[in-house]
């Protein structure tokens, strides 16, 4: 079936909780990725940060095959021989006493909400069911009732209350307003994107995190980093904190911890906040299994033996300083650090974000749009200089092509 009818039989079987690009993707390879009629395209979307080290990387996938030929699910009821070494490697890598691993990122936003609010009670001395955690407004952490409680977004909460309560939203990369909010002693911790990725990668200044740290510190509270997005390399560091020297009280992990092979998330932090969920009070049926243990853990190791982290800075210097050459008048800023991009769009002659990305996918190029007025840029950080250059070259290209 070709891409007409298969986009059609999703519609007809499908949720329409979506609103794809008109292309169907049937292969995957490294910075590339062939539709159902054998053309080529630049990934520059990437599983939305989860394809960090490109489509099916080899030496994950070799581990992967050997791992499910072996043992793939054993649950926590018992130990199995690649989770305990996984999660030292992780330890080590990151710094942290301590993993506990889910699946999803949401999951893993989720059991950092718990760990934030439990710690609290044994250990701040806030009331039982009082707990606050401070958020930032356009803030994105995944889609479950708790998360969307918190979603300054209506896209996300309209009409799924009533919320859970226990949250406080403050402006972004206004440090103040957190000092403001600490005051209160209920407050047992801060979750926060180091960069916003679905606000349309906002970069807040430099100094932002180390200071809400720095507050956070002063006043007892957990300072919790979502490097969902921004994490693995995606930003030219292994985290996004690392810009500010920043050393999150709890690191949340997931999407290119899988290399995009199935989900996989983590939380680190010390054995204080760790320890204070006891055995039989959280989760999942898949966290920590041996394949996603032998996944994580060559996804971490190719990251960083093959230098991605690197080139994800390199690359991403070239593409915001050839982007920023153009001239046009649908260009209003290009932003980003690493190869976390977007061009933010002034729509013009009625052509917005969303034509814009179906011009670069005829040109062979596959980016989205976040909200109507931003194209996001996030391809594997694989990318040679040969491949961006041609990236830029079509975008280059689109741009010159619109109507003035
Ligand atoms: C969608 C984008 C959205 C995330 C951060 C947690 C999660 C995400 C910083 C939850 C997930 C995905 C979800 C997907 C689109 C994409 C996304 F910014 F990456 F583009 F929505 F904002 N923290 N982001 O970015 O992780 O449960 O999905 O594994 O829901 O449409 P998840």
């Amino acid at each position: 079936m070709k891409t007409n009818e298969i986009i059609d039989q999703e519609l007809q079987y499908g949720a329409h909780n979506y609103h794809p690009l008109p292309v169907v993707l049937e292969e995957g390879r490294g910075v590339y990725v062939w539709d159902v009629d054998g053309k080529r395209y630049y990934d520059c979307l990437a599983g939305y940060s989860a394809l960090n080290q490109g489509h099916c990387h080899p030496r994950i996938l070799e581990v992967l095959i050997k791992q499910a030929s072996q043992l793939t699910l054993t649950s926590r009821a018992f130990h199995s021989d690649t989770l305990a070494p996984y999660m030292e490697y992780m330890c080590t890598v990151f710094g942290y006493e301590k993993l506990l691993p889910m699946n999803t990122g949401a999951e893993a936003v989720e059991t950092a909400l718990k760990l934030a609010r439990k710690w609290g009670y044994k250990h701040k001395g806030v009331k039982e069911n009082e707990a606050i955690i401070v958020v930032c407004s356009e803030n994105f952490h995944g889609r479950t009732i708790s998360i969307i409680s918190f979603s300054s977004d209506p896209q996300s909460y309209k009409g799924f209350g009533p919320y859970t309560p226990g949250f406080v939203s403050i402006p972004y990369n206004d440090s103040e307003a957190l000092r403001e909010v600490l005051q209160d002693p209920r407050v047992v911790g801060f979750l926060v994107e180091p960069v916003q990725g679905e606000a349309g990668v906002i970069v807040p200044d430099t100094g932002y995190l180390s200071t809400c740290f720095d507050y956070c510190q002063e006043a007892n509270v957990l300072f919790i980093a979502d490097e969902i997005q921004s994490g693995m390399g995606r930003t030219g560091k292994l985290l996004a904190c690392d810009y500010d020297e920043v050393h999150p009280d709890i690191l949340i992990l997931g999407k290119a911890l899988s290399s995009g092979f199935f989900p996989i998330s983590a939380v680190l932090s010390s054995d204080e906040v760790i320890l204070s969920i006891n055995p039989g009070e959280h989760g999942s049926t898949f966290g920590g299994s041996p394949l996603s243990a032998r996944v994580a853990q060559k996804a971490v190791e190719v990251l960083l033996e093959e230098n991605m982290v690197q080139n994800a800075y390199l690359m991403g210097e070239m593409f915001r300083e050839e982007i920023r050459k153009i001239t046009s008048p649908y260009i209003k800023s290009v932003r980003g650090k690493g190869l976390m991009n977007a061009i933010e769009i002034n729509a013009h002659h009625n052509i917005d974000a969303w034509q814009i990305c179906l011009l670069l996918m005829e040109e062979g190029v596959l980016a989205k749009p976040t909200h109507e007025h931003t194209i996001r840029f996030t391809p594997p950080l694989i990318i040679d200089s040969e491949q961006m250059t041609e990236v830029i070259l079509i975008i280059q290209r689109v741009f010159g092509h619109l109507p003035v």
